[in-house]
């Protein structure tokens, strides 16, 4: 089973509000495209242009929450958008993509774990579906409604569901040496920790160095690379940057 993130800067235009990146999108899903109908792939897709505007408007993030339900709405909405562009695509391509929003079934305690139940998610494999997730609010006991990553959801759902190969498709060809040099593979933080910094540095929001950690505690072997490596990654491959 494979996980598969699309980067929410990979298919949408960063600079401007809920505007896709049409090119680089349909690049995407040609490659899910050209994956066997009889491989088990969940897609998780972020946010960029959808979503993010919309939370820091809101002063929402993955700890502040809202008790506002416009703005949860305002947020989740810009979301489901873009994950209807995302499924459109999909089906256009004979992908049988089907949506999981993450705001109807996931929570969060009052420390901020978060709960993610999968059986829906198995079941639509076994029954072969392509389940597309995407970041999202989620309930948040004593906060109301907080922010839920892309690459959070991709941990979750990697461990859960066991999965073979994890694939985190980046604005960038992977994890970046001090030379702009890919790193080919990481085993410890401490590989990369002059390039990413120390562990004490905050980085809840999904920057590199908490895309490592995260990959870095899982059982399956997790890439990290730019679009034009997706087919290669989908064909089985090991481009960019491979984290074990
Ligand atoms: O782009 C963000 O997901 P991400 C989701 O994966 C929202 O961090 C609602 C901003």
């Amino acid at each position: 089973m494979v996980v598969l993130k699309l980067g929410g800067s990979v298919v949408t235009d960063k600079d401007r509000p809920e505007t896709l990146d049409g090119e680089a999108l349909e690049r995407a899903v040609d490659a899910v495209a050209g994956v066997d109908s009889d491989a088990e792939l969940v897609v998780v897709h972020g946010g960029g242009s959808f979503g993010h505007h919309n939370a820091s408007e809101h002063g929402v993030s993955t700890t502040e929450g809202t008790h506002d339900a416009g703005a949860a709405l305002a947020i989740h909405g810009a979301m489901k958008t873009l994950n209807g562009f995302v499924l459109r695509r999909l089906l256009e391509r004979d992908v049988n993509a089907v949506p999981v929003h993450p705001f109807s079934v996931a929570h969060r305690d009052r420390t901020g774990e978060l709960t993610l139940p999968t059986g829906q998610i198995r079941t639509m494999l076994e029954e072969g579906f392509v389940p597309v997730l995407h970041g999202d609010l989620v309930a948040h006991a004593g906060e109301g409604a907080t922010v839920v990553s892309g690459d959070e959801l991709v941990a979750g759902l990697a461990s859960d569901l066991e999965a073979d190969r994890v694939g985190l498709c980046s604005t960038v060809p992977g994890v970046l040496d001090g030379d702009e040099r890919v790193i080919e593979r990481i085993v410890a933080y401490e590989d990369v920790e002059s390039v990413l910094g120390g562990s004490e540095s905050t980085d809840v929001t999904g920057g590199m160095a908490a895309k490592v950690r995260a990959l870095l505690a899982l059982e399956a072997s997790a890439s990290i690379f730019g679009l034009e490596d997706l087919d290669e990654f989908l064909a089985g491959g090991e481009p960019g940057t491979t984290v074990e």
